[in-house]
């Protein structure tokens, strides 16, 4: 039920590209901090298969992901994106990541 949820809250954002294969999509970051958490997530996202690329809104904490559909989905990109500790969208952080995340990483107050 969760997951449909999930699901149809990030087809409704996806515009399709001209040949209808790659996708972008939003994706709510809603814990990261700075510069380095952009880096953090590019990077952890940089080894997805599919993936093509992700702009990173640090002040609106919001990133705009592109990737191959039919390759790669949002669930995936959600799940490398908790695994480097950072919640995305409704999938939360993975927390013996988040833990080694550098200060300036991690959310004020949370542990
Ligand atoms: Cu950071």
């Amino acid at each position: 039920m969760k997951k449909s949820l999930i699901l149809s809250a990030a087809a409704a954002l996806i515009l399709v590209a001209c040949n209808g294969e790659k996708k972008t999509a939003d994706v709510a970051l809603s814990t990261i901090q700075c510069g380095m958490c952009s880096k953090n997530i590019e990077n952890a996202l940089s080894d997805l298969k599919g993936f093509v690329s992700i702009e990173i809104d640090d002040e609106k904490k919001v990133g705009k992901v592109v990737y191959e559909a039919g390759v790669l989905d949002m669930p995936a990109i959600e799940n490398a994106i908790a695994a480097a500790g950072y919640d995305a969208n409704d999938t939360p952080a993975n927390k013996e990541a988040y833990a080694k995340l550098d200060m300036c990483c991690k959310v004020p107050g949370k542990e």
